[in-house]
């Protein structure tokens, strides 16, 4: 792009450490070891079709699904990438029931923890629609020195330093939020970087999409169902009846919503009292990128940053999105 000034993730994160200057530099560092790690995930992702690593790897993870081996794979990429830069004290995944501690020196006196969905969205692998990888950054809470707690990973969402997510979409792309905002880098395969693509990015104050799995509706609230309703009722100076998008993978659908605006809810249902999708490897992050980005995210009860976690994989619903079109969906829930 002759005349372009490029700007890769490696760059931007720097300039970003220079605006504190008691900055070490070692979240930039995290951020540059996830970029390399979904880079070689984003390798296998790209052939999956061609290589014989479709089809269930026979175990199943913690929530009782059946592992693709793309999840063990990318599971096992970024924990290996991580664990040799030493720059967290541990991890914890979304595929293990527990989490890691690194136990190199290095490793013992790092300041952060990472925890990590490793392929969200795996069933749309077969069918290839964008999945991807889901990630926050916390400050751990036990001493340095020593090896990371659980209670490093139980911290609730409003305590996290970064959150981010990898797409692997028509093209690949890293977006990150800190509290300085959310910024997007499209890879670009012929250097192998990513490249600011999207800087400074904003969620809509409202928007004409909803994205919901409707084959759950008899199993919602009458709230929520009433909501879904008012999302389809003709109404001209509304622009209803709105759109509905689902792609059944959060990044895709919350990507998506960052962009477009909208609204993306997984609801809790007569079946699973606390929806489906897991606090710490998809609500926590995806609402800290929403609200860095000027959206708001709700557990339909309370601020889904605000949720003192019980246990690593606890579940809990959420409705996530523009303000406005939250806000609907919140006065008609309750
Ligand atoms: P359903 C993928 O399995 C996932 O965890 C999220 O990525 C996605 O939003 C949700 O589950 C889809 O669930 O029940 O609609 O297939």
């Amino acid at each position: 792009m002759p005349g372009r000034k490029l700007i890769t993730l490696d760059e931007f994160t720097i300039q970003e450490t220079r605006k504190f200057p008691q900055a070490t530099g070692e979240l930039s560092a995290i951020l540059r070891d996830i970029g390399l790690a979904c880079k070689i995930i984003n390798k296998q992702v790209l052939k999956a079709g061609l290589v014989d690593i479709l089809g269930s790897h026979g175990a199943t993870n913690v929530q009782g699904e059946e592992q693709m081996k793309l999840d063990v794979y990318a599971d096992q990429t970024l924990v290996n990438v991580l664990r040799n830069s030493s720059e967290c004290a541990g991890i914890a995944s979304e595929e293990n029931d527990e989490h890691i501690s690194f136990d190199d020196e290095y490793s013992l006196n790092s300041k952060y923890v990472v925890l990590f969905d490793p392929l969200d969205g795996s069933s749309n692998i077969d069918v290839n629609a964008s999945i991807g990888t889901i990630f926050s950054i916390y400050r751990r809470v036990s001493p340095l020195g020593s090896p990371c707690t659980e209670a490093d990973f139980l911290q609730p969402g409003n305590k996290l330093m970064a959150a981010g997510y990898v797409i692997y979409g028509s093209s690949t792309m890293m977006v990150y939020a800190t509290k300085l905002g959310v910024n997007g880098f499209t890879l670009e395969p012929s250097i192998g970087e990513f490249c600011l693509s999207h800087p400074s990015m904003k969620c809509k104050e409202n928007g004409k999409i909803y994205s919901i799995n409707q084959g759950n509706t008899n199993k919602y609230s009458d709230g929520t169902r009433a909501f879904l309703n008012y999302c389809m009722e003709e109404n001209k100076e509304e622009d209803r009846p709105y759109s509905h998008r689902y792609i059944g993978s959060m990044v895709a659908d919350m990507h998506r919503t960052l962009i477009k605006g909208g609204i993306f809810m997984y609801p809790a249902d007569k079946k699973n009292k606390n929806g489906k999708l897991r606090l710490q490897y998809e609500c926590n992050p995806m609402s800290f990128i929403i609200e860095a980005a000027g959206g708001v995210s709700s557990t339909g009860n309370q601020r889904v940053l605000d949720v003192e976690p019980a246990e690593l994989h606890q579940r809990v619903p959420i409705y996530i999105g523009s303000k406005k079109l939250v806000a609907k969906a919140l006065e008609m829930h309750s």
